[in-house]
């Protein structure tokens, strides 16, 4: 199978989808773009996916959207151990958080007034603590020496708290055991090669 995976480097879903091709040794080539600061690039994007969001992944001349379907789809086909329902719940909540931080990321770059009393900022910024609280039993017990536990929800959660501090979406200082998290996973595959 061919793979091209497009996407921007420092986007934390296409992150987590090239983390997890170079952990699976799946091979890809991955089409690097700007869609921020560069025109052509968001017009590429645009032209391929009518959700212009990336990742997309080219398999062989069919494109797929969402990394959650690429991620199923790269799993289904080269026989890799599906995720638990719990698993599942873990990655819903990482996705919501990543979610959030990209639409603050977007909106606070176009000026909005991000301390103004809104009904709306204020569940999306309530989003990251609240879902990070819920995740850190499961992460506190993650072991880097467990190939299985460098798992797709680890990944993107590891994915999202590295982009969330670069961005100043997060403050890493009130998150001790995020920062635990990070330290441990920082050698795992795929981490060094998608860093930026
Ligand atoms: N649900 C999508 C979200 C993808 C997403 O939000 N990607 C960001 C980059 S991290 C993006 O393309 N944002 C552009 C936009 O929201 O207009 C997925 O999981 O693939």
């Amino acid at each position: 199978m061919k793979y091209t995976l497009l996407g921007s480097k420092r986007s934390p879903f296409v992150r987590t989808c090239r983390m997890f091709m170079i952990n699976h040794n799946i091979d890809f080539n991955f089409q690097s773009v700007d869609f921020v600061n560069n025109k052509e690039d968001a017009q590429f994007v645009k032209e391929k996916t009518p959700i212009n969001r990336v990742p997309v992944l080219f398999q062989n001349e069919t494109a797929i959207f969402e990394s959650r379907v690429i991620l199923n789809t790269l799993t289904e086909n080269h026989k890799i151990q599906k995720l638990t329902p719990k698993e599942e719940n873990y990655l819903s909540v990482i996705n919501s958080c990543t979610d959030a931080g990209v639409t603050l990321f977007l909106m606070r770059r176009d000026g909005f007034d991000m301390e103004k009393k809104s009904f709306f900022l204020e569940r999306t910024k309530n989003r990251i603590p609240e879902g990070l609280k819920y995740l850190r039993e499961w992460e506190k017990k993650l072991n880097p020496n467990n190939p299985s536990d460098w798992s797709i929800p680890a990944m993107s959660l590891y994915s999202f708290l590295y982009w969330a501090h670069q961005r100043e979406l997060i403050d890493l200082n009130q998150y001790p055991d995020e920062i635990s998290f990070i330290e441990n996973f920082k050698s795992s595959k795929g981490v060094s090669e998608t860093s930026f």
